[in-house]
């Protein structure tokens, strides 16, 4: 007999329904599913966006079918915990609860934004949510949380803080200074790799000897695990574990989210190195899929209330689209506004100091 399980009373739930606690009486997977959909159907409208010529910048990285890495850590995650992520990062900020009306503002360069449009997609802060930064260098968000480890170990916080970061990244030193130093010290911190195949058009096994993520992080101490990016549940379970880990016993952990990158690196990107064989085969491994495929056969769910639910993610996500281009663009004197500290004097123009050095001589 097929189950009803009412999709919340608003099906797209609140901005911060990943950190809300679960409705009662609702499977765990439909929360997850839940997240995900919504990910999904963001990613969808800032490829949008940028087809229109909304976004600001001219690169924008999708993180379609990696849904179920950033649903399954951010579910483990508690109110304190901080994180940062990589330029792939609308889904991760997504499932830690941001309100996507900001987030697509943002990306659209708006004044609505999280950073008052001047981060856009790969720049993306909130310390609220305790994200301590998108960062577009490779690599370049991971040794934050480790400093954020040991702050929160020196000031016996409950907090713990998790890098999320792409497969390219395992080819950077800071990665293993980090590691060695959250090893060492014992703070309460996740490595999370995203490993979706590809940095930019080089495929992982042309980049990388030895694709055992997790065992090189064991190396270091760390308790490392490997996850099917595909299983929502999976991942949930694995990233519970190793924050508590973290959390409880100082123990940093490593997790290594096996999934498919199912467009190109950037929206520009077609993929010319990609076959449409090996595309398509990805694009099966999707975990929104799957997760609403267990939904109905395991869980018993009515496919009216998923579709009820999908169509309200739509129309959640629709308008969220039309609130974003709809905001202001930074008038240009707010240029060095939260740039430097309050007081300061806003730098000089190069122009002016160039002439300035150069009458001189
Ligand atoms: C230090 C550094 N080197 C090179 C680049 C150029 N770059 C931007 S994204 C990227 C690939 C990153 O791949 P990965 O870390 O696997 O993340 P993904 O894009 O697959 O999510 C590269 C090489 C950069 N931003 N920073």
């Amino acid at each position: 007999m097929e189950r009803h399980v009412k999709p919340a009373r608003d099906a797209a739930a609140p901005p911060d329904a990943a950190r809300a606690p679960q409705p009662r009486g609702e499977p765990l997977l439909l929360s997850l599913y839940r997240t995900m959909r919504r990910i999904r159907s963001f990613e969808e409208r800032v490829g949008e966006l940028f087809v229109r010529q909304q976004t600001a910048g001219s690169m924008l990285h999708l993180s379609i079918g990696e849904e179920a890495a950033a649903t399954g850590v951010c579910h483990a995650f508690e109110p304190q915990d901080t994180f940062t992520t990589h330029h792939r990062g609308h889904g991760v900020f997504l499932a830690r609860g941001a309100d996507p009306k900001r987030m697509m503002a943002e990306i659209a360069g708006r004044t609505t934004g999280y950073c008052r449009g001047k981060g856009g997609s790969m720049h993306i802060a909130d310390m609220a949510l305790g994200h301590l930064g998108a960062n577009a260098i490779v690599g370049g968000g991971i040794p934050a949380v480790v400093g954020a480890g040991l702050s929160s170990r020196y000031f016996k916080k409950d907090a713990i803080s998790v890098a999320f970061f792409g497969d390219g990244a395992m080819g950077q030193g800071i990665l293993y200074e980090s590691m060695n130093m959250a090893g060492l010290w014992g703070l309460p911190v996740l490595f999370v790799c995203i490993n979706n195949q590809y940095g930019m058009g080089t495929r992982v096994d042309q980049a990388t000897s030895f694709s055992r993520f997790d065992e090189r992080a064991r190396t270091f101490g760390l308790d490392g695990a490997m996850v099917d990016g595909e299983d929502v549940e999976a991942v949930a379970e694995a990233a519970r574990r190793l924050v508590d880990g973290a959390r409880k016993e100082g123990r940093p952990g490593y997790l290594a989210v096996d999934c498919y990158r199912f467009f190109g690196h950037a929206r520009m990107d077609k993929s010319p190195y990609r076959s449409p064989e090996e595309e398509a085969r990805g694009r099966r491994r999707d975990p929104v899929a799957r997760a609403r495929k267990l939904l109905l056969e395991r869980e018993r769910l009515a496919e009216a209330d998923l579709a009820a639910l999908d169509a309200a993610v739509a129309a959640e996500m629709d308008a969220t689209l039309e609130y974003a281009v709809q905001g202001e663009l930074p008038a240009l004197d707010s240029m060095f506004r939260d740039v430097y500290a309050d007081g300061e004097p806003a730098p000089e123009p190069v122009a002016t100091r160039l002439a300035r050095i150069f009458s001189k001589e």
